[in-house]
């Protein structure tokens, strides 16, 4: 049989604040999680618009379309094209869970929730000639789960190809998040075993691994084991949890030996009445700048998430957010406003107060004013948001949020990672178009390097790198941090 997988692009890959980095990040794990169910005798080609031309001419027996929010028209799009030319499509992912009744007037099948126990019923229902209309997932376990199709996975068109996670969901319940929409009907938070999760890491080439878990310290049992595991693997890796994780017990401190890096934390905001508005219990009353002492003293780069716009945002929470940022030395921010997905109780709650002002799902992207706003103007917001990314990113504060770090190498490391990622758009632009950009990895393993803990200024400019000519053939080179200064500075 011959299979098409798809990742369509977001719409926003045609306007001006596309920025290709940002997509070339992660491979679409999601299908090759799927691929690994289809027969080793079915042709697959699984195409990931944010890195590719798609081919739209062939002509598949089956196509699969992975639906996120913001590229849902262009996926409906697609699905209609092939559909037309007698393809049988079928469409899953968080959007069309969300919203099942718009994205079956373009499918043939439609799947609520994750797709481990789906699928592959879905398969033999359709090897079978009985494919059903709607597949919704009732049992949620991740044992057994055969190992994800990374050789269809083009690792040189991607900055992070060891993206992987070992959990799905989450234990908490924040109201404006997709957790409990996308899970409905089932467990919302499991694991894989330790052993499975060990093994995959195994197969990973490198050393770098990205953990997208939405919150990889969520079971302290789990977790406690992996890391364990994991030490003398030699990874370095970054992932995602939260304040309260953070600050209870020594899971941190094991995720630190076993190669963590750098976390991306869910602060949101600093105002209780925004975080009971937000059910985001778990940061109520715990402190802040104890968990960012505590990351950064293990010399963990912090990556912040920050939401504008709850009900409790005043005029002022723009500069109050960036300034703590820089004061406290994280290193990049992810800032949002506050954007209400469909199938979320937070959309549920603004529907029913009638402050839904459009359903264009292209601009849901979180950067975007899309509900009635109730301290500031949507046009304060939309501002205060659009300030809040160019003044933490300018150099200035990028410059003094690094200083603000105790270790010479912190930071350094601090002000290569910021600026780099920010700061070298037409550098990364030209590693995209010429295919280059797999190589820019061992810089990135050499940033995530560790940081001694005692604050001591260690650092010279000299960071070791492994340089990959291939997966397999390493050699270890001096990388000279401060190189790239002039680069930054020239920008
Ligand atoms: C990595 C990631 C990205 C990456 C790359 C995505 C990629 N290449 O897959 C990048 C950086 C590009 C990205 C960008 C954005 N992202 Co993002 N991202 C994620 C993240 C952290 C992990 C995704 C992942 O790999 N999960 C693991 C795999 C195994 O799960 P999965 O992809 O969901 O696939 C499973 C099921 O969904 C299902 N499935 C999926 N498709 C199909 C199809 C069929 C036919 C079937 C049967 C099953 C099925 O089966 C799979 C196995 O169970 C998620 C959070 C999360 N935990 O999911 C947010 C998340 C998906 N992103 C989100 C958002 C909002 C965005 C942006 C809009 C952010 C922005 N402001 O620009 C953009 C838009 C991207 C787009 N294309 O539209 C939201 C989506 C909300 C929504 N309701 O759709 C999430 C949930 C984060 C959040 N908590 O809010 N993202
Ligand atoms: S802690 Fe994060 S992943 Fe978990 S429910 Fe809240 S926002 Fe979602």
């Amino acid at each position: 049989m011959k299979v098409k997988m798809i990742l369509p692009a977001l719409a926003e890959a045609e306007s001006p604040f596309w920025r290709p980095i940002k997509y070339s990040l992660f491979p679409p794990l999601g299908l090759a999680t799927l691929a690994a169910y289809l027969s080793p005798d079915d042709e697959i080609d699984l195409q990931d618009q944010h890195v590719e031309e798609l081919n739209l001419q062939d002509s598949p027996d089956l196509v699969i379309i992975q639906v996120y929010i913001t590229n849902a028209y262009r996926a409906y799009q697609i699905a209609d094209h092939y559909r037309s030319r007698g393809a049988y499509v079928i469409l899953g992912g968080l959007h069309v869970t969300s919203l099942p009744e718009e994205a079956a007037l373009h499918a043939d099948t439609i799947f609520l929730g994750p797709g481990e126990e789906t699928f592959p019923q879905f398969l033999r229902d359709f090897r079978n000639k009985t494919p059903r209309k709607v597949y919704s997932s009732a049992i949620r376990t991740l044992s057994g789960i055969p190992p994800i199709r990374r050789d269809l996975i083009k690792r040189e068109r991607y900055l992070v190809p060891n993206s992987i996670v070992v959990t799905r969901g989450c234990p908490h319940h924040c109201n404006f998040c997709y957790k409990d929409a996308f899970f409905e009907g089932g467990k919302t938070f499991y694991t894989q075993a330790v052993d499975d999760a060990l093994s995959e890491i195994d197969r990973l080439p490198g050393r770098h691994l990205y953990f997208l878990d939405d919150h990889l310290l969520g079971n302290a049992k789990f977790s406690s084991q992996l890391f364990d595991g994991m030490r003398g693997m030699n990874r370095v890796f970054q992932g995602a949890a939260t304040v309260d994780s953070i600050l209870r017990g020594n899971l941190i401190e094991k995720a630190a030996d076993a190669g963590l890096r750098s976390l991306f934390v869910g602060f949101e905001t600093f105002s209780p009445a925004n975080l009971r508005q937000s059910n985001k219990k778990q940061n109520l009353e715990k402190d802040y700048i104890r968990a960012v002492s505590r990351l950064h003293a293990l010399g963990i780069m912090i990556n912040g998430s920050f939401v504008f716009g709850l009900d409790d945002d005043d005029k002022d929470v723009f500069k109050r957010t960036v300034e703590w940022g820089v004061k406290n030395a994280i290193t990049t921010s992810t800032y949002h406003v506050l954007t209400p997905y469909p199938g979320t109780k937070l959309f549920k709650d603004m529907e029913s107060q009638g402050r839904i002002l459009t359903r264009n799902w292209d601009l849901y992207d979180t950067r975007q004013v899309v509900y009635k706003t109730k301290n500031l103007t949507a046009e304060e917001l939309k501002n205060g948001y659009d300030w809040a990314y160019k003044e933490f990113y300018s150099w200035s504060n990028i410059f003094r949020s690094s200083m603000n770090h105790t270790s010479h190498k912190h930071k350094v490391k601090h002000f290569m990672y910021s600026g780099g990622w920010k700061k070298f758009e037409p550098l990364w632009n030209f590693l995209i178009k010429t295919k280059n950009l797999n190589n820019m990895l061992p810089v990135l393993e050499s940033i995530l390097s560790k940081v001694k803990p005692s604050g001591k200024a260690t650092m010279d400019s000299e960071i070791p790198v492994t340089v990959h000519d291939s997966e397999k053939n390493y050699k270890h080179v001096n990388f000279d941090a401060t190189s790239l200064l002039p680069l930054a500075i020239l920008n």
